[in-house]
């Protein structure tokens, strides 16, 4: 499937012919059209950039969270604690990283195993139709963060395995400025409870392949448990998006949605408006909505959502109730 943003592609002859106008009046430039132009930059330069928070009014993003999410228990602190501890404490290592589906490790025996089977062991079918989405025997559950490039899917994984005390986040999944830096789906193991999928992006910077293999994994792989499909906060939900969401929903894959860089939300009223008016709230799977920010900064000093993300992650896992 090949998922790409529609962008308005500008008339190369006209760009190219607007740049070699530009060189023409930078060379032919007199004292006058300097001056204007120095007196525009300090114009700009004094105009105010757009709106901070103010120190005294950090919005609590925390409240979000319990705003949007009515309709479900809220944790305990009990049971942020003992996740938060599960999380800042347990070893997490890489585990794999492929380009397609059959190179997971076990995945192809488990395939061949699967067209071995005779047609009418019809029960065994319909006992690993169940198991899916909801446990797993032999090996530990897993969740897959997907989302458009450079949404912050990476960093929401490091964000997760970086202890609450810690004021920078470690560098487990690598992280980029790029646009579609991730390019395979790369496996990490918990603790040996649980196993977080990032997966490359969708959208501009993607690939034809990339995206086959994440859909590929949504729709065979056994272990899955919960999509966290990620949205940027500072964004607005665009069709490819929208496309996801029907897809996931449509093929009654579990998901949940993850709406990240809430450091740059500027307007929370706007904000507040734009995920009513998203229609995200009325889908029959009532899928959590959770805030989070991963970077920190003098007007969002803490990361934001990840107790509640956690919970929900080890909540999807069968590790809590
Ligand atoms: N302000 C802010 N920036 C963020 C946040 N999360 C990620 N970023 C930045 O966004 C950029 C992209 O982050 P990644 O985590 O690499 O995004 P990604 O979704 O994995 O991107 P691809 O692998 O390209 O699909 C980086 O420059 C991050 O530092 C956040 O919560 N707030
Ligand atoms: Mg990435």
């Amino acid at each position: 499937m090949r998922i790409m943003y529609k962008r308005q592609v500008h008339n190369s002859t006209a760009f190219i012919q607007s740049l070699v106008a530009n060189t023409n009046t930078t060379r032919l430039a007199t004292q006058s059209s300097v001056e204007r132009t120095r007196k525009k930059a300090s114009k700009a330069s004094l105009k105010k950039k757009p709106g901070k928070w103010p120190k005294e009014k950090i919005p609590d993003w925390l409240e979000l969270n319990d705003t949007f999410n009515k309709h479900y228990r809220k944790p305990t602190n009990f049971d942020l604690n003992k996740v938060n501890r599960f999380f800042n404490n347990a070893k997490v290592k890489f585990e794999w990283c492929v380009s397609k589906f059959d190179d997971i490790p076990g995945q192809k025996r488990k395939d061949s195993s699967l067209h071995q089977e005779s047609d009418n062991d019809i029960s065994r079918k319909y006992e690993r139709e169940n198991i899916k989405h909801t446990t797993s025997i032999n090996s530990s559950p897993e969740v897959i963060f997907l989302g458009g490039t450079n949404v912050g899917k990476s960093s929401i994984l490091n964000n997760i395995t970086t202890s609450r005390v810690s004021r920078d986040l470690g560098s487990l999944a690598r992280v980029s400025k790029t646009t579609g830096f991730t390019k395979t789906l790369n496996c990490y193991n918990v603790g040996n409870r649980l196993k977080m999928i990032d997966s490359p992006g969708y959208g501009f910077g993607s690939s034809k392949g990339q995206g086959n293999v994440t859909l590929q994994y949504l729709l065979e792989r056994e272990e899955l448990v919960r999509c966290f499909l990620l949205l940027a906060g500072d964004k607005d939900i665009n069709a490819t998006d929208n496309m996801i969401i029907q897809y996931i929903h449509d093929h009654r894959i579990p998901f949940e949605v993850v709406f990240t860089k809430m450091d740059k939300v500027r307007d929370l009223d706007k904000f507040k408006k734009k995920v009513t008016s998203s229609g995200l709230m009325d889908l029959p799977a009532l899928p959590k909505l959770i805030f989070t920010n991963s970077l920190t900064s003098s007007t969002s000093p803490k990361r934001f959502g990840i107790d509640f993300l956690r919970y929900t992650i080890f909540q999807s896992c069968g590790l809590i109730s």
